[in-house]
């Protein structure tokens, strides 16, 4: 039988997916017609999902899975159109991307690099060593604890944030909420790695930032909406914090009268933490149709409930 994939990406994601799915199909013997148009809805097996696209699954009454092309599903999982199981993206090269990301930005502010390049002056200022920086993630899934554990394999004393308990080597792991003031109350760098559900929604904020240690810093690769941005704002006016690394926010683009443009304490990046390869995301993609196809339970399917 042939598999009917809808792939609902724009023109140029399609132009830099539609061949490695290809290959990735045929390597896990799909046989498939993948297609980037959708004429009849209800011929479609499985939808290959990007985020702004379809908005209502109701005429998708034959598709048997969503497949997100992202690890963050935020936009979807409220969707109460979407009837068919959905599952989200882990994939080896977003988990590089994020330890690459996290792990440069954590010692840049553990350095101190910023004050050197543009210093003209002989004044030592050693930093600590890594074992005696404390850093905190908020969110050890699969990004999270990917990257606590290329930090703490850096030597740093590391502790990690989840909603369930959990034990994770060399990772002080910590949950509910004794276990976030005690993850704040630590964190002279803090990541931010957790999914956007109603839960997360704002839970930097100014109460938490309180929290913290004075002049911590903030590294946020999770999504905008997990911090209040005019407390954040605040807080580094105040010098309460020194820094904030920011690759998500609650508009994105970041609209250009933000002020985090502007702010002499705010690093922005435009959403580049990890991006989703096509190469390694579309084998993930290709495994999960197979395994629906052979009747096997997919892989990362998302709680709705939880809303991750
Ligand atoms: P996972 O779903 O694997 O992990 C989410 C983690 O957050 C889990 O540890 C989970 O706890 C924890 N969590 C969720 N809700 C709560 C809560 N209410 N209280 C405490 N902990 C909570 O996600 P990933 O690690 O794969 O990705 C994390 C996020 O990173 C994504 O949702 C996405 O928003 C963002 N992202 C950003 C990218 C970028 O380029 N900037 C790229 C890819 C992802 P538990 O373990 O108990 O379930
Ligand atoms: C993702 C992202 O969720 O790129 O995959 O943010």
């Amino acid at each position: 039988m042939t598999a009917n994939i809808y792939f609902t990406g724009g023109p140029e994601a399609w132009a830099r997916y539609k061949l490695p799915l290809l290959e990735a199909l045929a390597s896990a013997g799909i046989e498939a017609e993948l297609t980037n148009e959708c004429p009849d809805p209800a011929a479609v097996d499985y939808l290959v999902f990007l985020p702004g696209t379809v908005s209502d699954f109701t005429p998708f009454t034959r598709a048997k899975a969503v497949l997100s092309l992202w690890a963050g599903v935020e936009t979807i999982t409220g969707n109460a159109t979407l009837t068919q199981p959905l599952a989200r993206l882990v994939d080896e090269s977003l988990a590089e991307g994020m330890t690459d990301y996290v792990t440069g930005h954590v010692l840049r502010h553990h350095l101190g690099i910023d004050r050197f390049l543009t210093a003209t002056d002989w004044v030592k200022v050693v930093p600590p060593l890594a074992r005696d920086r404390k850093v905190t993630v908020l969110g050890l899934g699969q990004l999270g604890t990917t990257c606590a554990a290329a930090l703490a394999g850096l030597g740093f004393d590391v502790a990690g944030w989840s909603r369930r308990p959990k034990q994770i080597d060399g990772i002080a792991c910590l949950s509910g909420e004794d276990g976030l003031a005690e993850a704040l109350a630590r964190a002279e760098i803090l990541v931010l790695l957790l999914p956007r559900t109603p839960e997360t929604e704002s839970i930097l904020n100014a109460e938490t930032i309180a929290q913290m240690p004075e002049g911590a810093v903030v590294i946020n690769p999770g999504r905008g909406a997990l911090i209040d941005d005019e407390a954040l704002l605040s807080a580094l006016d105040a010098g309460h914090l020194g820094h904030a690394t920011l690759d998500t926010f609650r508009v994105e683009p970041l609209p250009a009268d933000h002020p985090f443009w502007r702010h002499p304490r705010v690093t922005v990046t435009p959403h580049i933490a990890a991006e989703t390869r096509p190469a390694t995301a579309s084998k993930v993609i290709a495994e999960n149709v197979r395994r629906a196809e052979a009747g096997e339970p997919l892989l990362y399917l998302v709680d709705r409930g939880a809303g991750y």
